[in-house]
This record gives structure tokens, C-alpha cells and sequence, in this order.
């Protein structure tokens, strides 16, 4: 394809899209055709230029068209006709109920004398001439599409459909949720050049811009001077059906813009802005002048900071009650756990004693004497006996641990001794007794071998028997002796300590 047959279509699509090449309409508010919060009714319940009936009901944030009880109808109509040939009105909006399906919807009207106020369709009236757009959320004809939003234009001659959710009846619609969502939905309609255009904002975020298209639909041809007005039905089931903003803009080709003998010059709204900006800011230094020179009276506003409101307390007691409820859980949780980890190793325990159990089974079987297991796999006596050299082996343990308690004590305070006086030795008990019997023992020894070898040969230069006697029984006095002497100096050293 040829670059300049590429540009060409790429410029097409580009005026098809915003309206008419290129052109942006000129916009302008129509406060005779709208209302909003706050003070959009007034204190006798009336909404400045418009007119409502039915069950609808007016406050100073809402219009509630429809409210959340079985078969309601109301309505809400400007009392002027239009007196612009194109628009865009800005609906937002609530629908929301307490049941998983709502009914029956909301309508949006365009058309050439005002409606009733409990009509058959949405709460207004049939065989309108004009556009009525239905916001319909109950699914009458049962083919799982609702809920959904269309457009049907009607020449005054055609009965609405409900049976069939006007499915028939519809130049253009789409299937979109929107009851009970976070945020407040809204819908754009423009109807400029013949052209329809509805553009959806399903609620799910706080972004103004986050519209989506419905539907856009040309040729389109609506009788001039027309009335707008919402309705809303209940039937069976029910829904609020609330109007939070309805703002008309009157649209105009460029170079169209009637012009208004109030109209203040570019200029001029060029200084008042200025002259508002300084007066802003003047009095902005005025505030943290006075803020200066009465610290006291902020104090004190500064401590109701610390006061918390109704709402806020009870969100706050909320929470905490939630977050105990979440710690308590996770607290059962845990225990949940550690009682499946026990259970699995008692299982496992028990698997391990039946298997010991076949293999006794299968002993008794080869002529041993069966022993008698019962179905768990073990008995009573078994679990006391083992129960009681678990105690046993518990008394030991202790035992044990106070005669290591006592060693350590008592190294301790030789080790201290020690220190206090270190030229002190600990030797260790009956260390001399062992040595001198060892060597007793080896000396005796020698002299068998000995007296051994004197009884086999002559032996003139040998000791006599006597002589060898005598000898051993010094040997033993001066050892007895010894070891007395020995007990005596330990004892002493006992005494010390
Ligand atoms: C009933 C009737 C219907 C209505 C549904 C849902 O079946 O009132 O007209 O659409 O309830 O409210
Ligand atoms: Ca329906
Ligand atoms: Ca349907």
C-alpha cells in the first residue's frame, strides 16, 4: 500500500473517531438542565427546574428515582424543553441492593413532552417519541444478558417490550455491570451531528477518565426542544436507584457559539482570575499571621486532632477487632499443625509396633508361644512397664545430675582453695596406695622367680631364708607406717578445706 493511501486512511479513522474531522465542539454548561450535590434540593425539597414524582425522593445529595422496595416507580423531568440542537449530559450515578440480582433499572430520556411519573416502562411512560436509554437489571426474558444498557428511539407508536428486555426493539446497546460497585458509575451521552455516543465508567475506580464505549451509533434523529428525565421501577425484586450528578453541556460546532450579551471578554476573565489568585494569596498570609499571634486558639485545634470521630472510632474498633480475630486464627492455624505432626509420628509409631507385631505372629507360628496383642497393637501392662522405666531412668537422671552438681561444687571450691592458696596440691585418692601394692606385687614376684631359681642350683653369695624374711617384714613396717603417716596428712588437708 501506498505511504500516501496509508496517511489517507489513517486521517479517516482519526475523524471518525472524535466526532467530525477534527472538529471539537464547543461546550457549554447548562445549570438549567442539571443538578448536583451539595444543596441539590432545597430545604421545601424542590431541585431547582426540574420536576419529580412517584416514589422518587429528593435530598440535598441525591435524587433516590427508585428506592429498594418491591414494585416503586418515580420519575424526575426538567421543566424547560432544550433549547440546543446537540448535547452531552453527564450522568452519575448508583444503583445497589442488598439480593445478587436487582431489578428493574433506571431510564434516561430524551424526548418531546415529559413523562408520568409511574409509568410502565422504568416508571415512565410508553409510546414516548424521542430516545430513552435503559439501564436494565433485571433479566426478564431470562437469556442471561442483563445486566445491559441500550438505546431505543420510538416515533410514539411502538409499546415497549419488557417481557423481552426490548431486546427487539434496541438501535445499539451493551452488556456491563452496574450495580453495587465501589465507586459511583457514570455514563456519558452525546448526541452531536446525528451521531449517538455512550461512553461508560464502570465504578470499579475513582478515576474520572477511565470511560469505556458502549455504543456509537449514526444517522440518528431526535426531535428538537425536547425534555430530559430519568425513571426508575422496582418490581419483584428491588433496588436503590440513585442520581448523584446530572450535568448537561449544550455542544456547538465551532464557530457556532451564540453569542451572549453576559459574555465577559477573554481579557477580562484574564484579570478577575489574577485578582482572585491575589486575593487568595493575601489571604492566605493573613491566616498564618493571625495563626502567629493567637498560638493558644490553634493549640487547641491542634488537640481535636487527637479526638477521634464517631465513624472513625468505630472503623477503628473494627479493625483492632479484626486484626484479633486474623491473630487468633493464625494462632489456631499453628496448633492445627503441630496436633497433624503429632498425629503423623503416632501413626508412624503405631505402624512400626504392628509390623514388630507380624514379626512376633509369625514366631508363634514356628512353635513359640503366641503373644496376645490387642487391636491397637499395644498393652496395658507393656505401656506401664515401659512408663516405669521411663521413671526409673528419670530418677537416675537425677541421681546423676545432683551427684555431678555436687562434683561440680566441690571442684569449684578446690578450684578457689586453689586459687587462694596456690602452692596447695590436690592429688588425686588412693593414688600412693595402688602404686606402692603394684610395686609390692612386682617385688614379690622377682623373689619367686628367685627362690625359684635358688631351690634348682647351689648358691653360696645367696641371702638365707631367714635373712629374706626379715628383710620383708622391715619392708612392711616401714610401708605400713608410711601409709598411716600418709592418711594422717590427707585427713589434715581434708580438715582444711
Ligand atoms: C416481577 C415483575 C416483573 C419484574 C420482576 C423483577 O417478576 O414485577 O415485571 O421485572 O419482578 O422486579
Ligand atoms: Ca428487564
Ligand atoms: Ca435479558
Amino acid at each position: 500500500m501506498a505511504a500516501e493511501v496509508r496517511w489517507l486512511l489513517a486521517f479517516l479513522i482519526s475523524c471518525a473517531v472524535p466526532f467530525s474531522c477534527g472538529e471539537t465542539p464547543h461546550r457549554k454548561f447548562e445549570y438549567k438542565y442539571s443538578f448536583k450535590p451539595p444543596y441539590l434540593a432545597q430545604k421545601d425539597g424542590t431541585v431547582p427546574f426540574w420536576e419529580y414524582g412517584g416514589n422518587t425522593i429528593a435530598s440535598s445529595e441525591n435524587v433516590r428515582v427508585a428506592p429498594s422496595l418491591k414494585s416503586q416507580k418515580g420519575a424526575i423531568w426538567s421543566k424547560l424543553p432544550v433549547t440546543f440542537d446537540w448535547w452531552e449530559v453527564d450522568l452519575v450515578f448508583r444503583i445497589s441492593g442488598r439480593s445478587r440480582i436487582g431489578a428493574d433499572g433506571l431510564a434516561f430520556w430524551y424526548t418531546t413532552a415529559q413523562g408520568a411519573y409511574n409509568g410502565t416502562v422504568f416508571g415512565s411512560s410508553d409510546l414516548w417519541t424521542g430516545l430513552g436509554i435503559f439501564f436494565d437489571s433485571f433479566d426478564n426474558d431470562n437469556k442471561h444478558n442483563n445486566p445491559y444498557i441500550m438505546a431505543i428511539v420510538n416515533d410514539g407508536t411502538k409499546i415497549f417490550d419488557h417481557a423481552n428486555d426490548g431486546s427487539t426493539q434496541q438501535l445499539a446497546g451493551c452488556l456491563r455491570d452496574f450495580r453495587n460497585k465501589p465507586f459511583a458509575t457514570r455514563a456519558r451521552i452525546e448526541y452531536y451531528k446525528n451521531t449517538l455516543t455512550l461512553m461508560f465508567h464502570n465504578g470499579m475506580t475513582n478515576n474520572d477518565q477511565d470511560y469505556e464505549m458502549c455504543f456509537r451509533f449514526d444517522n440518528v434523529v431526535l426531535p428538537k426542544n425536547g425534555f430530559f428525565g430519568i425513571s426508575a421501577a422496582t418490581g419483584g425484586l428491588a433496588d436503590d436507584h440513585d442520581i448523584l450528578h446530572f450535568l448537561t453541556l449544550s455542544l456547538y460546532p465551532p464557530g457556532q457559539l451564540p453569542v451572549d450579551a453576559h459574555k465577559v471578554s477573554l481579557e477580562e476573565q484574564a484579570k478577575l482570575q489574577q485578582e482572585y489568585f491575589d486575593y487568595q494569596k493575601k489571604l492566605d498570609e493573613q491566616k498564618e499571621e493571625y495563626r502567629k499571634e493567637h498560638p493558644d486558639k490553634f493549640r487547641k485545634q491542634e488537640y481535636e486532632e487527637y479526638y477521634e470521630t464517631e465513624g472513625q472510632k468505630e472503623l477503628r474498633q473494627i479493625f483492632n477487632g479484626q486484626s484479633q480475630m486474623f491473630d487468633a486464627l493464625r494462632e489456631l492455624n499453628r496448633k492445627l499443625d503441630e496436633i497433624v505432626g503429632r498425629q503423623e509420628r503416632a501413626l508412624s509409631l503405631i505402624s512400626q509396633v504392628q509390623a514388630v507385631q507380624g514379626g512376633m505372629q509369625v514366631n508363634g507360628q514356628l512353635g513359640q508361644q503366641p503373644v496376645a496383642i490387642d487391636s491397637v497393637g499395644i498393652r496395658r501392662q507393656e505401656v506401664d512397664a515401659v512408663l516405669n522405666n521411663q521413671n526409673i531412668i528419670l530418677s537416675a537422671a537425677k541421681e546423676i545430675k545432683s551427684f555431678v552438681g555436687d562434683l561440680h561444687t566441690k571442684t569449684d571450691s578446690i578450684l578457689n582453695n586453689q586459687a587462694r592458696a596456690p602452692t596447695a596440691q590436690v592429688q588425686p585418692m588412693g593414688y600412693d596406695h595402688q602404686s606402692l601394692m603394684a610395686e609390692i606385687r612386682d617385688g614379690l614376684n622377682t623373689l619367686k622367680k628367685d627362690s625359684k631359681i635358688t631351690g634348682s642350683a647351689d648358691c653360696p653369695n645367696c641371702l638365707s631364708v631367714s635373712m629374706f624374711l626379715l628383710f620383708i617384714a622391715i619392708q612392711m613396717i616401714i610401708l605400713f607406717v608410711y601409709s598411716i603417716y600418709r592418711d594422717n596428712k590427707e585427713a589434715q588437708m581434708k580438715k582444711l578445706y
